[in-house]
């Protein structure tokens, strides 16, 4: 299997994650490339029509997106259930992934508006309207924090903890810890996980 892949995504970041806790992480060559909503990258659009990572090229040159079909992918390929519980479970657990995707979604826009789009054209308040977004999503987190596991998460949890990890690595000036006590006590023991710590973001 081939990943494209960038070492600063979030949303691959879910998918490194889950080939850690399945044991997959050795079977998966990294491709690295360089995903832009403007600058549209032909390696990646070659095998996505989005451009974006995370893409799996498959060893029959099939390709797997988005991050949450290719995260269930690996779960299956591994015979896992528990990244996707099923009965009541899977819906906790794929609605808490929809929570972290939604406030990494919020979280880009916000960051595009400032690093893609030209000065003279960037509109605030749309900047603004995302962090809005982000806060209330980091709100939601912080009413279940004390429910989230310490450890054998399932896809939700661990995309809370990648969103949150985005957040430390692009908007460390929001200090999300301060306003979110029991969801900052839960990440520091969380983001200790050794599948957590082998994927921690970094620029190429
Ligand atoms: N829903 C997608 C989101 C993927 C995504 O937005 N990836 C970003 C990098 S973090 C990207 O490729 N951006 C390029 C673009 O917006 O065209 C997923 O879960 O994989």
């Amino acid at each position: 299997m081939k990943l494209l892949y960038a070492p600063t995504s979030p949303f691959v970041r879910k998918v490194m994650v889950c080939a850690h806790l399945t044991g997959q992480a050795g079977r998966i060559e990294w491709l690295a490339s360089a995903a832009h909503p403007v600058n549209r990258d032909t390696r990646i659009a070659a095998h996505n029509p989005l451009a974006k990572v995370p893409t799996l090229i498959l060893p029959d040159g099939r390709a797997l997106y988005d991050s949450r079909v290719i995260c269930e992918y690996l779960a299956e390929a591994a015979g896992d259930t528990q990244l996707f519980p099923t009965g009541p479970a899977r819906w906790v657990a794929l609605t808490r992934q929809a929570l972290g995707d939604g406030l990494l979604d919020a979280a880009l826009l916000a960051r595009y508006e400032h690093t893609a789009r030209p000065a003279e054209i960037q509109w605030p308040q749309w900047r603004e309207a995302q962090l809005v977004k982000v806060q209330a999503c980091l709100a939601d987190i912080e009413s279940q924090a004390d429910d989230l596991p310490r450890a054998h998460p399932s896809i939700g949890d661990l995309t809370l903890a990648c969103a949150l990890g985005y957040l430390d690595f692009r908007f460390p000036e929001l200090d999300w810890r301060t306003a979110h006590p029991r969801t900052a006590a839960w990440f520091s023991v969380f983001n200790a996980l050794p599948a957590m710590q082998a994927t921690l973001p970094h620029d190429a």
